[in-house]
């Protein structure tokens, strides 16, 4: 039974309703025959893969991509109709539970069908999308011989069967196009030599579907990032279609509030010394939640204030210099809005020097995730 009772405060809010509405716009977006794959891998880029994949295929997502057949597993127990489509490479010994419970394969390699091969008895055929690299230099298979020799083998094992083809690009959510264009022109010339057109073509990441030619929708894509209301860059913000609403908050409140005097210190190694007496709260939130050591010195909201985490940031618990003296149980927002003001994950990101997709994807388990219907 799943824990539903939290006594600490800190909590990651996800708003369900923004995930629909994202996908909506998508949908009205896209040309009205492309599918929408909704990914929903690294448990929903840390947003809580049941409860995203629940409002996604809502909103009209027809398909879910995970990363990990064990991904997969975890959605098909919850999902029982849905299809699903493994991104990331399946070891052999995944490929019955493929069969019985309808999860779509990604396949690359000839060497892997040869090896299902000696699987004898499947329930029905496992459906696979063929990956091509076309430039991403991750998997794939990378040259028209080996395309080739990877159909002929598929379609000629009755344990299989070629449901779609696809690849990643890049650099999709740059402005410089010919690194792109490179990938999109080595797609289109292999897939020409294919005996005969998969179902389902896709090769749109959230970038592609959003910025480039609506020709490259093919007939489907995978809506990763801003179907959780973030951008995939800054450029991509300053083309993009539609507006987004970004689904995930955090916020916690303060647990204990202390007058400091000027020259006393916080936390350890005693960074941050005081240098006029000052309020300081500390809340219950530190590295072991995900917030890294890194974002010290980053803003949190207090009463629609801006307040900097101070001095070290500790395993579960961290301090902030506040602007008056609050009581404690005051609401604090790491990620969110209060009274006009607004942190996001992009400042976060900004902050340790990373991307905003691996920002919720490091709040862990810790903190629960509390959806907002
Ligand atoms: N398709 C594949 C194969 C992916 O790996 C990803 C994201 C997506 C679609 C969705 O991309 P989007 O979120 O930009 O829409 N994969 C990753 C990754 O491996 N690292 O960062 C993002």
């Amino acid at each position: 039974m799943e824990n539903l009772t939290y006594y600490r405060p800190t909590k990651a809010l996800i708003d369900l309703q923004a995930i629909k509405a994202n996908i909506q716009s998508l949908r009205n977006y896209l040309q009205p025959h492309v599918d929408i794959i909704a990914v929903v891998k690294a448990n929903a880029y840390g947003h809580g893969d049941i409860q995203v994949a629940a409002a996604a295929i809502e909103a009209g997502a027809v398909m879910l991509a995970v990363a990990t057949p064990d991904e997969a597993v975890r959605i098909r127990q919850h999902f029982a109709h849905i299809d699903i489509l493994v991104l990331g490479a399946t070891p052999i010994s995944f490929i019955p539970y493929a069969a019985s419970e309808n999860i779509t394969l990604a396949v690359f390699s000839v060497q892997w069908v040869e090896q299902a091969q000696q699987i004898k008895s499947l329930q029905s055929p496992v459906k696979l999308h063929i990956k091509i690299d076309t430039g991403m230099g991750r998997i794939g298979v990378n040259s028209l011989e080996e395309l080739l020799q990877l159909y002929e083998i598929i379609t000629s094992t009755a344990q299989f069967s070629v449901d779609g083809i696809f690849t990643h690009f890049a650099t999709a959510d740059e402005e410089e196009t010919l690194y792109f264009d490179k990938q999109v022109d080595k797609f289109k010339e292999l897939l020409q030599y294919l005996p005969e057109k998969p179902r389902l073509v896709h090769v749109a990441n959230t970038a592609t579907a959003l910025i480039k030619h609506s020709s490259l929708q093919f007939d489907a894509v995978r809506f990763g990032i801003s179907m959780y209301g973030l951008l995939p860059s800054s450029y991509v913000g300053e083309v993009l279609p539609f507006p987004l609403r970004p689904a995930l908050a955090l916020e916690t409140e303060l647990v204990h509030v202390k007058k400091l005097h000027a020259g006393q210190s916080v936390g350890y190694g005693a960074t941050f010394t005081a240098a006029d007496d000052c309020y300081i709260g500390t809340i219950p939130i530190g590295y072991a939640d995900g917030m890294i050591r890194k974002l010290s010195g980053q803003d949190v909201l207090v009463d629609g204030k801006r307040s900097p985490i101070i001095g070290r940031i500790c395993m579960d618990q961290c301090m902030i210099l506040l602007p008056a003296a609050y009581n404690v149980g005051e609401r604090v927002t790491l990620v969110g809005k209060q009274q006009g003001e607004e942190i996001t994950l992009d400042d976060w990101a900004t902050k340790v020097e990373t991307i905003n997709y691996e920002v919720p994807c490091i709040i862990t388990s810790r903190v629960p995730r509390i959806y907002i219907k």
